[in-house]
């Protein structure tokens, strides 16, 4: 069986996929490898224990886990790997993310999960940290961190553009 990538970005539904398509955009731009799946703590129980258990053996280093609402999925994942998982809070339609922020964030102590901002902020910043973590041990994936992040800087403008400009 081949190896899995380094980071997995998993997410609790379909409809997860628009804020979580962020990392994996953030990802590949940083030229990290990843796996993505649905992982729901609600709807496929054992799809989750299956996946969680199993992360580490399977050689995956980090794990970002996207859900909205009652949003166990981080939770219940760093309940059962001692990976590092990161945890964004997708934004829900009902009360806007807070109600996913809060219900990641508010780990009990012994349990972490790093908690990103609500929606695409998160997501991207999620994508970043998973790639600051494996750059640890990384050379050239801390160069082309480094590059990202200085092209960013490069692509601030000095003045806003205005209409009259
Ligand atoms: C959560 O319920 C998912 O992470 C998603 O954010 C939310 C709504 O899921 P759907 O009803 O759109 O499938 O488990």
């Amino acid at each position: 069986m081949a190896a899995a990538p380094p980071v997995a970005i998993i997410m609790g539904s379909q409809s997860d996929w628009a804020t979580m398509r962020h990392a994996a955009e953030t990802l590949e731009a940083l030229a990290v490898p990843f796996e993505t799946r649905i992982v729901s703590a609600h709807r496929t129980p054992d799809r989750l224990v299956a996946f969680a258990t199993g992360a580490k053996a399977a050689g995956l280093k980090v794990v970002i886990a996207g859900a909205g609402g009652a949003a166990h999925l981080p939770g219940m994942t760093a309940a059962m790997t001692s990976l590092p998982v990161l945890g964004v809070p997708v934004e829900s339609k009902a009360l806007s993310g807070q109600d996913s922020l809060l219900s990641i964030v508010q780990m009990p102590a012994g349990i972490p999960v790093g908690t990103l901002a609500i929606g695409r902020a998160g997501a991207v910043n999620a994508a970043l940290l998973a790639a600051a973590v494996l750059a640890l041990s990384d050379a050239a994936l801390a160069a082309r961190l480094d590059a990202w992040r200085a092209a960013q800087t490069a692509a601030v403008a000095e003045r806003p553009e205005t209409e009259t400009s």
